[in-house]
């Protein structure tokens, strides 16, 4: 990677980081409805993962999809005024932070129900096969997805007509207030995928290049047509949605997982090997920062959608 590209990756990541910090103060105004649920802490695997994709491979993962919908290349605009449910947001402020899409860009969404969209994943790695191309389709979930019926038949399918879908687990330890161990009788979640006979991996999710790295060789087995689960190794720093009292974990384990704070490593990456000076960091979060409070502005000036919008968008022809 060249340093430009590098340092997209940082400018990314900070973007992600500041868009949602924003979006907890506006959830707190009582300016965003429903559920609001943070990637702070996850940013590594949804930029690195993504950043290996080709602009025509599929994307799709559950409802903590703000950083996903950034690094497929979203606007922070698009994404805010969908947040605040404004018309000019990408699911037109009828989704909500749960349902951001751009089918354009190949980003399917935003999925609220656990373990729902991996069938939809491979319906679409189904859709290439039948095309004759060799479009890859990465599917994000959560570790507690990987309890429910609808992994098992979606990763069983994939691998019986040999699909090119990356599954990407993000094991960021809990499902709600509920830790892997207490949930899942296996807890190294990869280790799942061997049930179907599928070639497995697991990355460190807090080191934006080795995510990358990962993807980029699972993703040249997938385009030969065979599927591959990735489990990136994480942790959400916020609480599961805004308003978790968190009592299940403590702040030691919290602070702990802090301290690989996944910007951070990348910030002194960057540093050590003389990618970026301080100054040229720094003038990115700027950036970031001016980015977000542009997107607030615009977004908080766009009109609602008008009620009698409310049976459209309904289907799709
Ligand atoms: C079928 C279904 N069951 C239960 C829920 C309630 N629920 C919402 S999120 C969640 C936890 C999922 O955890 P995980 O897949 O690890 O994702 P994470 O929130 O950690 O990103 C549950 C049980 C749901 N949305 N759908
Ligand atoms: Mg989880």
């Amino acid at each position: 990677m060249d340093r430009q590209e590098l340092i997209r990756l940082y400018y990314q990541m900070v973007l992600i980081r500041r868009l949602e910090e924003r979006s907890a103060e506006l959830y707190q105004q009582d300016k965003i409805g429903g559920f609001l649920h943070l990637y702070i802490g996850q940013e590594a695997v949804g930029v690195g993962v993504v950043s290996a994709r080709r602009p025509q491979d599929h994307v799709i993962t559950a409802y903590r999809d703000h950083g996903i919908a950034i690094a497929c290349g979203l606007t922070a605009e698009e994404v805010i005024a969908e947040l605040l449910g404004k018309e000019t947001g990408c699911s037109k402020g009828m989704g909500g932070s749960m349902h951001l899409a751009d089918v354009d860009k190949r980003f399917w969404g935003g999925y609220a129900i656990v373990g729902g969209h991996l069938p939809l994943a491979t319906g679409l790695a189904l859709a290439e096969k039948y095309r004759g191309t060799d479009t890859a389709t990465i599917c994000f979930f959560g570790d507690g997805s990987t309890n429910i019926g609808y992994f098992h038949e979606a990763l069983n399918l994939s691998k019986v007509w040999d699909l090119a879908v990356l599954w990407v687990c993000e094991n960021n330890q809990y499902g709600m207030g509920t830790a892997v161990e207490r949930a899942s009788a296996v807890s190294e979640i990869r280790r799942k995928a061997e049930g179907y006979g599928m070639a497995n991996a697991q990355v460190d999710g807090m080191d934006v290049l080795a995510v990358r790295q990962a993807t980029l060789e699972a993703l040249e087995r997938v385009r030969q047509g065979e599927p591959f689960f990735l489990e990136a190794m994480t942790y959400r720093f916020r609480g599961h949605s805004m308003g978790d009292p968190e009592r299940y974990r403590t702040g030691e384990e919290v602070r702990k997982w802090q301290e690989g704070d996944p910007i951070g490593r990348f910030y002194d990456h960057l540093l050590k090997e003389k990618i970026a000076d301080q100054a040229a960091l720094e003038a990115e979060e700027a950036r970031a920062e001016k980015e977000v409070e542009q997107a607030v502005r615009f977004a908080e000036a766009s009109p609602d959608p008008s009620p009698e919008q409310v049976y459209d968008l309904v289907y799709v022809k």
